[in-house]
């Protein structure tokens, strides 16, 4: 199970509302009270700081949760000048914005994960809440981070994203139901569903799996990988608007996808295997993202955590028209 929720970020009571939203997250999530008390002050702290220095923004709250872990990811948004001192302001109970011991250091302090991009362009900030019941959500060696945010004034998401992992294989779906609203999301959830009952299958079989699984929904667009980082390989299958791509030394190499509606049309199912580099980076995304971004304009952010990746790119180069996702892969720091 996995969700987002973005909450916009414009004046001094976005805070407040991003704490409400955070708290009612952590409940659906079944996060303890510490855990939950430790995510709203961060999102509080975060909101607070989007606000005041970055000018206002957005804050995008993913949660995640299955038998083994509870998890919720927080993205803090804005494209104000950039913090001026990040290594100070990273020091703990330093804080600009006079509150008692808050500020960044004490959010990287209480976050299993923690990192900040910032530049004269804006700032991204992610910190991830975790709490275990016995292992960790995550794949050992890949990192993998997703948004999937609805059309402005959507209660629901018609673009959906899953991974499933096991110790050499990870499997990623994206998935965008044809148009938005609740049809759309009840045709993405339903080839989340087939995901996850055949995840350990081969991408061009789960693509057949889905087309015959969606025929009564309204259809969709997805594409799957399989990763096989010891193996050094990729396997792609995709049909439909979903965009994948290999970054590897600044070097993009476009994944295929072929024409059609998941559920109407699947003309054809081609799987495509090719090398995963131990430097490369995944990023799939629907059309709810401009098919033309440039992450050479931002150095040194594909060093950083995935998450803050997927945050720039939605912060970016998201389209305001539709529902918008984007999930980003690679290898654990
Ligand atoms: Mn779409």
């Amino acid at each position: 199970m996995r969700f987002s929720q973005s909450i916009v970020l414009s004046d001094s009571t976005s805070a407040a509302e991003a704490r409400r939203v955070s708290l009612r997250m952590a409940e659906s999530l079944g996060l303890n009270e510490t855990k939950a008390g430790e995510a709203a002050i961060i999102v509080t702290e975060a909101a607070r700081n989007a606000v005041i220095y970055g000018g206002g923004g957005e804050l995008v709250l993913c949660g995640q949760k299955n038998k083994d872990a509870a998890q919720l990811d927080i993205l803090a948004l804005d494209r104000g000048p950039g913090i001026p001192d990040l290594p100070r302001a990273l020091e703990d109970g330093y804080s600009t914005g006079g509150t008692p011991g808050t500020g960044l250091g004490a959010i990287r302090r209480m976050a299993a994960s923690f990192d900040v991009f910032s530049t004269a362009t804006g700032t991204a900030l992610f910190a991830r809440v975790v709490q275990f019941a016995s292992a960790p959500v995550v794949h050992s060696t890949l990192e993998v981070a997703g948004i999937a945010v609805p059309l402005m004034g959507e209660r629901v998401c018609g673009d959906n994203l899953a991974w499933s992992c096991s110790s050499d294989r990870l499997a990623v779906l994206a998935v965008d139901g044809l148009g938005h609203g609740p049809n759309a999301a009840d045709a993405a959830d339903e080839a989340v569903r087939i995901f996850h009952t055949y995840a350990q299958q081969s991408p061009g079989e789960v693509m057949g799996r889905l087309h015959d699984a969606l025929k009564k929904t309204r259809g969709a667009a997805a594409a799957m990988a399989e990763l096989r980082p010891l193996a050094g390989t990729l396997i792609y299958a995709g049909v439909g608007n979903i965009s994948g791509v290999i970054l590897s030394d600044a070097l993009g190499r476009n994944l295929i996808s072929h024409n059609g509606t998941l559920g109407h049309i699947m003309a054809r199912v081609q799987e495509f295997k090719v090398e995963w580099p131990r430097d490369g980076i995944l990023i799939m995304h629907s059309d709810g993202l401009q098919s033309r971004w440039d992450l050479s304009r931002y150095p040194g952010l594909l060093a950083r955590q995935p998450a803050l990746i997927a945050g720039i790119l939605f912060r970016d180069f998201r389209r305001q028209r539709d529902d918008a996702s984007v999930l980003v892969v690679k290898a654990a720091r």
